[in-house]
């Protein structure tokens, strides 16, 4: 099932000490390097892959690609490196987004700070020296004054343990963690379990080449259509032109990225113009379909006109109209995380795709030949298990993180996520989470949050060295009212209504708790800058005087930038009696 191939022998590292440990070099461990390195600091950066990329590296499933556009789907901190990158599609594939990541990687001269093929098992704080003690699965022991969480939202694969699994004949493949060498399903007959982002595209590929495909459906998905196309150098000459621009909007928007988006409520629209919004927003496809009206995530009667109008699309375009029946979703339209697809819907029509539905008759087990359900065997070569992520927490639990007092942040966790602002945990000094828990992070484009994070984190970091700070931890009551006021804020939004990964209940035993912070990136945006600005608010910084006074800013100033749109609106906050941040 893994990707991995033998990583080279090399001696275990012992005794070294850095100025901060960073684990994993995705987007967030490489951008915070390069943070890390421009203050000064030593860094070490231990990455479980063979190579930079996170995400991308591991996700190489057929039709993986990403559902921002490409443009703003790209590192902002660099003008030269926004000018001199080219994309070719308007969303990019797998392969160009870890081609600029390794470009990234070799641009700023990064690579010799990470070790490769290595997996941090074990961090514990000293609490006499006041530093992180780090182990790793290839023996190395290193210290570290800060240690620097970037493992990723979606990076822990959720691999359901069906019954007889050992059983099954063939290869079984989880589309997080894919074969580097990719694999051939021609003349295969293929099963994919699941209907979330990674199967709705990996799906139509599939289809392509298998002699047969069989999906098993256990809640069918709202998708958009992607409309992706070829960027030309007319296209990228004006973009570019424009880039700063585009960059500093997008800091205001609900997402992080910019898409032109409707604040009118769909419910004082005519159900005429109701249709035209929807035609209009359906002809420009993916997630700013969303945006068609302001109040569709929040008033239920809105989402049913967003809702109908896509199981109207469905309809239209899947034949069958049992299959058609099934596909189109129950629940809430974008409660779940909305889909990105190119002809998912119509690689239902090709006969030799099959659709299950295990809603209400769950998949039995596996058997020596394929997967039973509701006292039918289907027959299958191979089985695809685009099955999703521990979101959020699972890629912590992986590692032994013990703070003060010998409690682990597992334990800590184990009623759900608690962090202030989603970045540092009570209990466990001098460790920052890249996009933890209580963050905007999925919620927003993924690489804004990131580099929001690194630069306040890199802001905090140089304060204490020019203040002579040896370790800053939240206050524990200003970290509870974060964690209440996130899930206070989630209540108003109907994305915390059903059954999905933003809560945890995809995956079985975890608490349901509202893990991303749903109040609209540039205002938690906002409330870093002022907790800034304040002096580090909510946090005790020990070690020197003058410890808490605001810092020298050197790179949050471009994240001081007016709101422009709120995703949720101060009215629809006081209605509900939801405390604005
Ligand atoms: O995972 P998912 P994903 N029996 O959790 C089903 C990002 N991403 O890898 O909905 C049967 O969304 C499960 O069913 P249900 C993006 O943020 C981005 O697809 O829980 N079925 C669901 O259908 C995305 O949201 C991109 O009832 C089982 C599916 O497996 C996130 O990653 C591309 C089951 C899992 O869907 C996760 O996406 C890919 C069981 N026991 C991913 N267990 C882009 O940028 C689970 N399922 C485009």
């Amino acid at each position: 099932m893994t990707a991995a191939t033998t990583p080279p022998e090399r001696p275990a590292e012992v005794g070294t000490v850095f100025d901060a440990v960073v684990v994993g070099a995705g987007f967030a461990g490489m951008y915070m390097l390069h943070r890390l390195r421009g203050l000064g600091f030593s860094a070490r950066v231990f990455e479980a892959g063979g190579g930079v990329g996170g995400t991308w590296y591991w996700n190489r499933y057929p039709g993986a690609r990403c559902d921002v556009e490409s443009m703003q789907y790209s590192f902002s901190f660099s003008e030269e490196l926004d000018q001199e990158w080219n994309w070719s599609e308007k969303y990019a594939p797998q392969g160009e987004i870890l081609t600029y990541a390794n470009h990234v990687a070799d641009r700023f001269d990064l690579r010799r700070h990470i070790v490769f093929d290595t997996r941090v098992t074990a961090a514990t704080f000293d609490e006499n020296a006041k530093c992180w003690q780090i182990e790793t699965d290839r023996g190395d022991r290193v210290r570290a004054k800060f240690c620097i969480m970037a493992v990723g939202c979606l990076s822990a694969p959720n691999r359901p343990r069906f019954k007889g699994l050992e059983d099954f004949r063939g290869p079984i493949y989880h589309t997080g963690e894919w074969p580097h060498q990719g694999v051939d399903f021609t003349d295969l007959s293929v099963g994919v379990i699941g209907t979330g982002s990674s199967a709705v595209q990996s799906i139509p590929i599939i289809a392509q080449q298998a002699a047969s495909l069989t999906v098993f459906q256990r809640t069918a998905t709202w998708t958009v259509p992607a409309w992706n196309e070829t960027l030309t150098p007319e296209y990228l000459q004006v973009a570019k032109a424009n880039y700063p621009a585009l960059r500093a909007k997008a800091r205001g928007r609900p997402t992080g990225f910019y898409f032109p988006f409707n604040t009118q409520p769909a419910l004082e629209a005519s159900p005429e113009d109701r249709d035209r919004q929807y035609e209009e927003a359906w002809a420009r496809g993916g997630l700013p379909f969303l945006g068609a009206y302001g109040d569709l995530l929040f008033e239920k009667a809105a989402n049913d006109t967003i809702a109908d109008f896509a199981r109207g699309k469905i309809r239209s375009i899947v034949k069958d109209p049992v299959t058609a029946d099934l596909l189109c979703p129950d629940n809430v339209f974008g409660c779940k995380r909305l889909c990105v697809d190119t002809g998912y819907f119509e690689t239902y029509n090709l006969p030799h795709v099959k659709l299950v539905d295990v809603s209400k008759t769950p998949i039995e087990r596996f058997t020596a030949q394929g997967i039973g359900v509701n006292g039918i065997e289907y027959l299958l070569d191979a089985v695809v298990c685009a099955t999703g992520f521990a979101a959020m927490t699972g890629s912590f639990d992986k590692i032994r993180i013990t703070g003060r007092n010998g409690l682990t942040l597992s334990e800590k966790w184990r009623a759900g996520p608690r962090a202030y602002l989603g970045i540092a945990s009570a209990g466990f000094p001098n460790l920052f989470l890249i996009t933890g828990p209580g963050s905007p992070s999925v919620l927003a484009s993924m690489i804004q949050a990131i580099e929001q994070h690194v630069d306040w984190l890199a802001d905090c970091m140089g304060h204490m060295r020019d203040v002579g700070a040896t370790s800053i931890e939240p206050i524990l009551s200003d970290e509870d009212a974060w964690v209440e006021h996130v899930t206070d804020v989630s209540t108003v939004s109907l994305r915390s209504t059903c059954s999905s990964w933003y809560v945890g209940s995809n995956t079985p035993g975890r608490p349901r708790v509202f893990m991303p912070y749903i109040g609209g990136f540039p205002v938690y945006v906002q409330k870093c800058n002022e907790v800034m600005s304040g002096g580090f608010e909510g946090f005790v910084l020990e070690g020197a005087p003058g410890r808490n006074a605001a810092p020298q800013v050197r790179y949050t100033e471009r994240w001081r930038v007016p709101i422009d749109i709120d995703v949720i609106s101060p009215a629809a906050v006081a209605a509900r009696r939801v405390p604005m941040v």
